[in-house]
């Protein structure tokens, strides 16, 4: 058993500060059984590391470049069964984790979302990224098998690890919550996903790393990666 909770950080020093305590104080309300994992950018500028330090969390610099880079190194270093992931920067209230690590635990679950879009969530951002977001959502719902999942895009999970190690990952940036949910669903088409209504913040301190210049090209990429994935998946199970 046991849970790997990592937070993935590009300059964060100055909400990790005031937010790593506050998800100790919600880990141990639910198991004493973690480690805490903090995935630095290899181009952060600030003192992350004294504040990991500060708080016993273990700190490590990403090993490749690009969000995913983070993604993969924080990844390959969890040590416990499952890996729950949050953003370093209050988007994500430390206050659900016990919510979320329950949902997960009591349903037996492959993986448990803090969701912005059940009866319940909230989301702050603004409109237009609202609109985009649940575009996405919807085409991924409809093409990628997995309706009745209403969040898959956003980043506050918790996953059985196994599920993550055997990621072969394509994307590059955020996309990287998609293509996880649509492997896993195709390696195991009987996935368990609950969802947990979240009210998702702007975040507290510091600036985004959101670039949809960067990102769009990226979404569309994975998009047409992934069709293609699912085909060759179908094929080799018809031909196995
Ligand atoms: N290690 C590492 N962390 C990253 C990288 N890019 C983003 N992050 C972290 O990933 C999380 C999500 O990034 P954000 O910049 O908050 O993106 P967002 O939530 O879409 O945008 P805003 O909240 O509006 O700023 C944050 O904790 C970031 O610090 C990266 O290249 N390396
Ligand atoms: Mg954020």
């Amino acid at each position: 058993m046991g849970v790997t909770l990592t937070i993935l950080a590009y300059n964060e020093a100055e909400n990790l500060i005031n937010l790593l305590p506050l998800v100790i104080e919600n880990l141990k309300k639910v198991t004493d059984d973690y480690e805490l994992l903090i995935v630095d950018c290899d181009k952060s500028t600030d003192n992350t590391k004294e504040v990991c330090e500060k708080f016993g969390a273990k700190y490590v610099v990403q090993e490749t470049p690009y969000y995913i880079g983070a993604y993969k190194t924080a990844v390959k270093f969890a040590q416990k069964e499952n890996f729950f992931i949050m953003d370093a920067d209050f988007s994500h209230s430390p206050e659900y984790i016990p919510e979320i690590y329950n949902a997960f635990i009591n349903n037996n679950a492959d993986v448990a979302i803090g969701s912005r879009y059940v009866a319940g969530g909230e989301n702050d951002d603004e409109s237009q990224n609202i609109v985009y977001s649940k575009f996405l959502n919807f085409v991924y719902q409809n093409l990628f098998g997995l309706r009745g999942i209403n969040d898959i895009s956003g980043g506050f999970k918790m996953y059985k690890t196994e599920i993550l190690k055997n990621i072969n990952f394509m994307s590059r940036y955020f996309e990287a919550q998609l293509e996880i949910l649509v492997k896993a669903k195709i390696q195991n088409p009987g996935l368990k996903v609950v969802e947990v209504p979240i009210h998702f913040k702007k975040r507290d301190k510091g600036v985004t790393k959101r670039n949809y210049f960067t990102f769009l090209p990226e979404f569309c990429l994975l998009f047409v990666k992934l069709l293609i994935y699912k085909i060759f998946a179908k094929f080799s199970k018809k031909h196995k």
